[in-house]
């Protein structure tokens, strides 16, 4: 059972994710990348647009406003020592693990500053500090190379558990059969987390997936396959410790399938492709306004104590602006340094 204590850092974390994706919204250069893009993405909206800032952030930027519960559900049973793999959708993962505010803010925004001193950006967030081993632009790949760590972990008897998050579009790739059948076979530490938001880019999962769930797949490996409400930290929480448990404890993988919902566009904002009534179903379970309504009725926490967490993760945010602001560019030098 989930502490007081715990539910309120899982909603606090939970505030962090949604208020930094709500912050990015101002700095993202839509223009230019409404220019490249072609299909949904060239339609531009006016949600959340800020000409001032435009063009702190360059390149694409994938918001995962709508899925908060399940990177905080499942990053609040993991250590530091624990390692997690994402996708181009990271922010909330390196945030539920603990990057640093600021680092994240400066990495996008291509700053020395930042946990990649400026030279991964949006897609490849990575600090092994906290466990977080990098966001990926290769749909799957991540399925992979979390099995890295978890045989290392295995070959050395410790205790790490090796976490890779992905979409209902990863799970169709190659990396989901070799990645599940090789951990199963060799019961290596590691829980599957599929994020499944219904759609990949703009295909929804009915078109795509032969079953309504991805957990089912499980069966084929020989490994347990959950299916858990993605909007509910806590049920998040509780499917997660149940695996990380089993992994810890030398039983092999599980696959956890989170049914979720992202409420912005493919990438960047105001590109819906999604139904709008659909929309509206899903933002009536906002995950964080959900969780706090139940701490509230709970006693656990009233709403001026929200709204006092709340103040105090904006001004959090504000400060990780000023620091990457303030930030300086990488060199040459340095991005040779790095690479070489
Ligand atoms: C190997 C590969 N194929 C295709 C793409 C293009 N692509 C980028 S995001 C995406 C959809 C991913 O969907 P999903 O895994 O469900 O994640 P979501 O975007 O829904 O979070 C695709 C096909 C890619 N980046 N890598």
């Amino acid at each position: 059972m989930v502490s007081s204590a715990e539910c309120v850092e899982m909603l606090q974390r939970m505030w962090r994710i949604r208020l930094f994706e709500e912050r990015l919204k101002q700095f993202y250069n839509y223009t230019a990348y409404a220019n490249l893009s072609s299909g949904p993405h060239g339609q531009l909206g006016d949600d959340g647009y800020d000409f001032a800032s435009d063009g702190l952030i360059g390149g694409a930027v994938h918001l995962s406003i709508g899925q908060e519960a399940v990177s905080v559900g499942v990053c609040s049973v993991l250590d530091d020592a624990d390692s997690i793999f994402s996708s181009h959708r990271s922010h909330g993962h390196a945030l539920a693990k603990g990057v640093p505010v600021k680092k994240a803010l400066a990495e996008l925004m291509g700053r020395e500053g930042g946990c990649c001193h400026g030279c991964g950006g949006s897609m490849h967030l990575f600090d092994p500090e906290h466990g977080m081993l990098g966001g990926n632009g290769i749909i799957g790949a991540q399925l992979a190379l979390a099995l890295g760590p978890a045989f290392a972990a295995k070959y050395r008897g410790t205790r790490e558990v090796s976490v890779p998050f992905f979409g209902d579009g990863g799970a169709n790739q190659g990396t989901f059969n070799e990645s599940l059948n090789l951990a199963a076979l060799w019961k290596l530490p590691v829980v599957f987390v599929c994020e499944n938001n219904l759609y990949a880019n703009s295909t929804p999962v009915g078109i795509a997936l032969a079953t309504p769930d991805v957990a089912d797949r499980a069966a084929g490996y020989g490994m347990p396959g959950v299916v858990v409400d993605g909007q509910d930290v806590r049920a998040v929480h509780e499917a997660a410790a149940t695996a990380v448990s089993r992994a810890r404890e030398g039983e092999g993988p599980t696959l956890l399938e989170c049914k979720t919902y992202r409420f912005e566009g493919h990438c960047g904002v105001s590109a819906q492709h999604q139904n709008p009534e659909e929309c509206a179903r899903w933002r009536q379970r906002d995950p964080v306004v959900l969780f706090g309504a139940r701490l509230a009725q709970e006693g656990v926490l009233s709403e001026s104590g929200q709204e006092e967490l709340r103040r105090g993760v904006e001004a959090e945010i504000d400060e990780a602006e000023n620091y990457a602001k303030h930030s300086p560019y990488p060199t040459p030098e340095l991005l040779a340094e790095l690479v070489l």
